[in-house]
């Protein structure tokens, strides 16, 4: 997919997403070890980084990529961890305390935002990490910036021994602009591990001063940012000046060429005193950013007199007509968008099947992330909620234990393999351990693949980030191991009521029921195929094959 971006041609001028751009980046500045969980717009970056001949993996969730990076990057090693946003909210717990023990080599964090919703549940706003957790953050505009910034984060992380968030955007991550490489990839640094317990062991004793170290490098951080290439001053008109970042500053470049900028592109801790300065020189100025008003509220703590957009604009992304408006302070009802085609599941989709049976027993359904979320719309109408990933197992199980009797026996969790693997499996631990009085029914809808976000692999596949065989989490033994009696996998085909008949036998015995709904996504069944038949045939794939499943 990648061979007409060759790395080090000598024409010298790539045309790559920003997504590529990263990978490309990573691999020429010798990062040993990417490691991740897919999610748009960040999934690419992962596959790029492959392709380019790096070593990446899935992980089964993102908070254990950023652990497995944590650890190659005690170990010397220059280490990327990707994700969207909401998976930094999963690796968070690791991320504050990552700032803590900082890192031994390098370690980047790639949160990749979706202001705008394209893809995702929320549109949170991620640069709030960065101050919240006390790690410098580089935001690209574009996809040269998106591989120059990475050999800087490299260097700020090794600089200060601390992890660095690399923040972009839909807009960043997936457009395509043109990339000058570098002439000379930097070889990977050896990993060795070297002793150092009261910089990575978290006890109170030795985190208090750990904190203190955080605080003082980050103080350093602020002064080397004052003077750092990062940020830049495009000159122009006195009368207005802008301070932006991130693909706001294309935007604001096209809407106003006229306006002095300052392009801010290390935008935690912010250069507070150039800042100062800029403001200081123009007759007006502007913070013009998408999203939250993280800017604009930095730089008024300082005292610094700014404007800052109008909350009508915080919402959705920014172009550049509505940076004309912010401009303009044109506060009228903004043009409505032409209605697109909503998605819809796939004809021959088996989740289909699910949701017909889950309808006609007016269910309650707790639902989860992924292409069968798509079961809330019509004709089906037949998911009641769906919070994050994993939700679908605590929220269902809360409802059970609550609701009168004759609605609790109708509460089913539904959730994708993937989505299981990822965060569904301390659920379903939770439904052993504290089961409601009429049980609850799980449904696991197994496709074999991670379809939502271009069908990569996960634990449960039992094929690594690059389709080679490896060893597989077979779904129903784990189930059967944590002591769930009813375990079932079925086939859904239409047509034939068994999954109709297996729900409602499910629904009606009051026990925990765990029901697998197995068949290979229909986009890509053909290529599964052949994945399982060179599993077949290889002989050092690690076991992992379902111990006498009870196929219905
Ligand atoms: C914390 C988090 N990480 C990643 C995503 C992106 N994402 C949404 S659903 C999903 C997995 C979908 O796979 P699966 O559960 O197997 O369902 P399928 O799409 O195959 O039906 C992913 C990766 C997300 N929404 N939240």
């Amino acid at each position: 997919m990648l061979a007409r971006f060759d790395c080090m041609t000598d024409s010298n001028r790539k045309l790559l997403s920003g997504d590529e751009a990263i990978a490309l980046a990573a691999r020429h500045a010798g990062i040993a070890l990417g490691a991740g969980y897919p999610g748009t717009p960040s999934t690419e970056i992962l596959e790029a980084f492959s392709e380019y001949g790096g070593h990446a993996q899935w992980s089964p969730n993102e908070k254990v990529a950023l652990e497995v990076t944590i650890g190659a990057a005690f170990g010397g090693a220059r280490a990327l961890c990707t994700m969207k946003h909401v998976g930094l909210n999963v690796a968070s717990d690791p991320l504050f305390t990552a700032a803590y023990t900082g890192v031994t080599g390098a370690l980047i964090i790639v949160s990749a935002d979706d202001p705008g919703m394209a893809s995702s549940q929320n549109e949170q706003d991620n640069r709030r990490y960065a101050v919240a957790a006390g790690i410098p953050m580089l935001e690209p505009s574009d996809s040269q910036e998106a591989y120059d910034f990475m050999f800087a984060a490299v260097e700020i992380s090794e600089r200060w021994r601390t992890p660095v968030l690399f923040r972009v955007t839909t807009r960043v991550c997936h457009s395509y602009t043109v990339v000058r490489p570098r002439a000379k990839a930097e070889a990977s640094k050896a990993a060795s591990f070297e002793r150092d317990i009261r910089a990575r062991v978290m006890i109170p004793a030795y985190a208090r001063p750990a904190h203190r170290r955080l605080r003082q490098k980050l103080a350093e951080m602020q002064e080397w940012n004052e003077t750092c290439p990062l940020n830049r001053v495009v000159e122009g008109n006195r009368s207005l000046g802008i301070i932006t970042s991130g693909i706001s500053f294309m935007h604001v470049r096209e809407a106003a060429p006229e306006a002095r900028v300052l392009k801010l592109g290390f935008t935690y801790p912010l250069p507070m005193k150039r800042i100062a300065q800029f403001a200081h020189e123009v007759e007006r100025c502007l913070v013009l950013e998408e999203g939250d008003p993280y800017l604009v509220e930095a730089i008024r703590a300082h005292g610094i007199t700014v404007k800052g957009k109008a909350e009508m604009f915080r919402f959705g992304e920014l172009d550049v007509p509505r940076v004309r408006r912010i401009l303009k302070n044109d506060l009228s009802p903004e043009p409505a968008k032409p209605p697109g085609k909503p998605p819809q599941l796939c004809d021959a989709c088996q989740y289909r099947i699910v949701f017909e049976a889950l309808r006609k027993r007016d269910c309650i359904v707790a639902g989860d992330i992924g292409c069968y979320t798509l079961g809330v719309l019509q004709p089906f109408e037949a998911i009641d909620s769906c919070v994050c990933m994993g939700a679908s197992l605590g929220v269902g199980l809360g409802l059970r234990h609550v609701l009168p009797p004759e609605q609790a026996r109708r509460v089913v969790s539904v959730i994708g393999d993937s989505t299981f693997v990822h965060s569904g499996i301390s659920g379903l631990v939770e439904m052993v351990y504290n089961p409601p009085p009429n049980g609850h029914v799980l449904i696991i809808l197994d496709n074999s693949t991670t379809a939502m976000t271009g069908h990569q692999e996960h634990p449960g596949t039992g094929r690594t980030l690059q389709h080679e065989p490896t060893g597989k989490v077979v779904l129903e033994d784990l189930a059967r191991s944590l002591g769930i009696r009813r375990v079932h996998v079925i086939e859904p085909h239409s047509g034939t009521g068994e999954f109709d008949r297996l729900l409602s036998e499910c629904l009606d015995s009051n026990e925990l029921a765990v029901i697998i709904a197995r068949r290979p996504c229909i986009l890509i069944a053909k290529q599964l195929k052949q994945y399982e038949a060179q599993r077949c045939e290889c002989p050092s794939a690690p076991a992992g094959e379902p111990a006498a499943a009870q196929v219905v």
